[in-house]
């Protein structure tokens, strides 16, 4: 396991490396080139600086998260081969440079949702927070106007203005998009895109749907066991993975996450790691790392990953947002740091029973 973090590059994060640097056991970054949007191409001379940039604050990029998928190659329409031939280039552009892992998500429309950015908890942090109620009780056109206040004026993934702009025209693609025709698009991607994979050892990985079921009515489909599963057998290669998120599965209580965990031994290239608090099965709030804070048992999780042998990155996912600190809602510093010392901890104590054998 290496740990790392998140970080969204000197133009967009309040985070610095020097700081990440100084996180206990994190040697890594996870990073993108924040300004590219789905179907641009990533240079070599773009990929390059910012890995000289990383590798000058004594941290490596251990992957990339997210290049993300167009709408073209989501939905299958005219421009899909155009787009996965840029996509193509990407990866090789990437390999080139000696990084061999990508997340990415096949979510229509909006990737994670939250219908609040600043709940505030007993303790005065405040944390991402979901409802369906409020979920359904929103227009999907006015999702971005209702959460763009909490954004502490950042940019966050997934969220961009220009595309949210063009909520309704997104809509309009996804006409007739159903779970089998996502499915099959995602496919056809991945069929596509292996023998790069191959060629320079990518490990793609797959981030779930979050959360895990249809929001807005738009198809949702790597939302628990069963589908991604499927998926993994539908392009039984290595490269075609998982990013193991808990939050994201742990949106579904019905998701035993240590068995999804186990079941996908070898097919889990990436992990998020995070705790959530459920008032409800359908109201839930992201809590701190540790176990007691919130609903699931991460040392349970930790375990499962550590059993089945997994050696990718592994990190901290949304914190909650403490001690005063200004920053992308769920990417601050002070709360991922003290998850990435704990999951550290988890996983210390973990290998160490192991090899003793207790
Ligand atoms: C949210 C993130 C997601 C994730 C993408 C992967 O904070 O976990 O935005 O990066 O879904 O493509």
């Amino acid at each position: 396991m290496k740990m790392t973090l998140r970080w969204y590059g000197s133009k967009y994060d309040t985070v610095t490396l020097e700081q990440i640097r100084q996180i206990p056991g994190v040697t890594g970054v996870i990073t993108m080139l924040y300004d590219k949007q789905p179907g641009d191409l990533w240079t070599r001379e773009e990929i390059r600086a910012l890995k000289n940039e990383v590798e000058a604050a004594g941290l490596r990029i251990e992957g990339i998260e997210s290049v993300n998928v167009s709408d073209a190659i989501k939905t299958g329409s005219a421009d899909r081969d155009k787009d996965i031939a840029t996509y193509i280039e990407c990866l090789k552009n990437l390999g080139e440079e000696d990084i061999h892992l990508v997340c990415y998500n096949f979510m229509p429309v909006f990737d994670w949702t939250r219908t609040e950015l600043a709940r505030k908890r007993a303790d005065g942090s405040t944390v991402l927070a979901y409802t369906q109620e409020a979920v359904d009780a929103l227009d999907p056109e006015k999702m971005f106007d209702s959460i763009a206040g909490d954004m502490n004026g950042t940019v966050m993934p997934g969220w961009e203005p220009e595309r949210m702009a063009k909520v309704k025209e997104l809509f309009e693609l996804y006409k007739g998009i159903d779970n089998e025709k996502l499915f099959e698009n995602l496919v056809y991607f991945l069929k596509a895109i292996m023998p790069v994979c191959n060629e320079y050892d990518i490990k793609m990985a797959i981030h779930p749907d979050d959360p895990a079921w249809s929001v807005f009515g738009l198809p949702r489909i790597i939302i628990n066991k069963e589908n991604i599963l499927r998926l993994m057998n539908a392009v039984d290669d290595v490269h075609n993975g998982v990013t193991f998120c808990s939050g994201s599965y742990g949106t579904n209580l019905n998701n035993d996450l240590p068995d999804m965990i186990r079941s996908l031994k070898g097919r889990i290239h990436f992990a998020h790691v995070r705790n959530l608090y459920f008032h409800s099965p359908t109201n839930f709030e992201e809590a701190a790392h540790l176990s007691s804070d919130g609903t699931f048992d991460m040392y349970e999780i930790v375990k499962a990953l550590y059993d089945i042998g997994f050696e990718g990155p592994i990190r901290p996912d949304h914190g909650r947002m403490i001690w005063g600190e200004v920053a992308m809602p769920g990417y601050g510093l002070y709360d991922r740091a003290l998850g990435a010392t704990y999951i550290n901890g988890l996983w210390e104590a973990i290998e160490k029973a192991s090899k003793r054998g207790i």
